[in-house]
């Protein structure tokens, strides 16, 4: 943690050393794909992906695109410690052409547009600036995008583009305050140090409201769970959104803007956008909607300590854990079935890390003799909202959050 030190306002020599060294490890070279693959079961049976230990600062990971790197976490991360290691977190860009190396000494982070004092940020400026750490789930809008029927296109993630961490770093709106936000502004754009490879392509910003960016919430983070940030979710700095789908999570932040309209750029005016209807829900194959930009998360749970169709000893009583998020809130309770949906048990939840993080769960659930087992896991976040039985579709194959469900065989 030395390069963040704030006794000498603090990047050391490591810190730069770490950085530049991650991108000169592999990015540019071509991963080699390892032999074991993993089996995510989505439909339409292409279930086999191949795991990759290829990437500078990553561990094993599902291959999901070499270039630029959509890498997806395997769920049985999920079942060690509710943190996601670094390593082991997922990792996905828009655009080929992201920095394989940051030079953090004349990295600077510029904020202008609507403001009294546009501002060009060191790293050491912005490493003794008030902070705060926050727990939250970083979690793809087209998370489990994979899993709808009818298939739509685009990343065919299983439920591993997610992940949690402790996040440390400077509150957006000391930023905001310090360059003065003049009257009239509506949005604040944020943009990172990746391009369009394509001279005709949108650059990959997003916008939040103005009000939601200075809720004291928002936060240009710099470490992640202790340490810096792997260069491939965002080294030196990037936007945390707490409860908020990280299409918003700016990685290599590098520009603020602040802007009196708003944002009508391709990335929230055409894309990242879900249906106004109830649960982002529409008939299968329309495509003509009212749209809104995606926003808050929704809750979900997840079964970590089973696997798809694996098999267990006879038994009565089966120990059955899991990961939950309440999404824009915390999680309330966790309820588990053994027989589809029938009845259902209470889980234990563990310790609470905060309203934005994973909670762990655990529960003993009685099963019917030998046989399959259809296991399926229920949370409620503090704001009373449930998961719902019934999957939802839209042709982005965002926002998934039904009950989901795992079949084992005991006995
Ligand atoms: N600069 C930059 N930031 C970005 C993106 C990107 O393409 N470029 N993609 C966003 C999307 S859609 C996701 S899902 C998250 C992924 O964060 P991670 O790679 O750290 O897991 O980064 C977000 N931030
Ligand atoms: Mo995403």
């Amino acid at each position: 943690m030395d390069w963040f030190d704030p006794a000498d306002g603090g990047i050391t020599r490591r810190g730069l050393l770490a950085g530049a060294a991650a991108g000169a490890a592999g990015l540019a070279a071509s991963p080699a794909l390892g032999q074991s693959m993993v089996d995510l079961r989505l439909p339409g049976g292409n279930g086999g992906r191949p795991l990759t230990t290829a990437f500078p600062q990553k561990g094993s990971m599902i291959l999901q695109r070499m270039h630029p790197p959509l890498l997806e976490t395997p769920m049985s991360v999920f079942d060690g410690d509710v943190f996601t290691p670094n390593d082991r977190f997922f990792v996905r860009w828009h655009w080929g052409d992201i920095p394989t190396a940051i030079d953090v000494k004349r990295y600077r982070l510029r904020i202008g547009g609507h403001v009294d004092r546009p501002l060009s940020i060191s790293m050491a400026d912005l490493l003794r600036m008030p902070r705060m750490e926050l727990a939250a789930v970083n979690q793809c809008a087209g998370n489990s995008r994979g899993l709808f029927q009818p298939r739509v296109p685009g990343a065919q993630w299983g439920h591993g583009a997610m992940g949690n961490a402790k996040w440390l770093g400077v509150p957006l709106r000391h930023v905001l305050d310090l360059a003065g936000v003049k009257a009239g502004a509506v949005q604040v754009r944020f943009n990172g140090g990746d391009q369009a490879v394509l001279p005709d392509a949108p650059d990959f910003r997003k916008a939040l409201d103005i009000d939601h960016a200075r809720d004291g919430e928002v936060m240009i983070a710099f470490a992640m769970n202790g340490e810096q940030l792997p260069l491939l979710n965002g080294f030196p700095c990037r936007l945390v959104v707490p409860g908020w789908y990280s299409t918003y999570w700016i990685k290599i932040l590098d520009r603020i803007e602040i802007l009196p309209q708003v944002d009508d750029d391709y990335w929230m005016a055409k894309a990242y956008r879900i249906p106004t209807a109830p649960g982002a829900n529409v008939v299968p194959g329309t495509k003509d909607f009212p749209t809104t930009p995606i926003n808050r998360m929704i809750p979900r749970s997840w079964i970590t300590s089973l696997e798809e169709g694996q098999s267990v000893g006879l038994t009565s009583v089966l120990p059955v854990g899991g990961i939950a998020m309440g999404g824009d809130s915390g999680v309330a309770r966790v309820d588990l079935s053994a027989d589809g949906g029938k009845s259902w048990h209470r889980a234990t939840l563990g310790p609470d890390p905060g309203k934005y993080s994973f909670r762990r769960w655990d529960a003993r659930i009685p099963v019917a003799g030998p046989g399959q087992v259809s296991l399926m896991s229920r949370c409620w976040n503090m704001a009373g909202v449930a998961q719902p039985a019934d999957p939802i579709w839209n042709p982005g194959g965002y926002m998934r959050g039904n009950i989901e469900t795992t079949m084992v065989k005991v006995g």
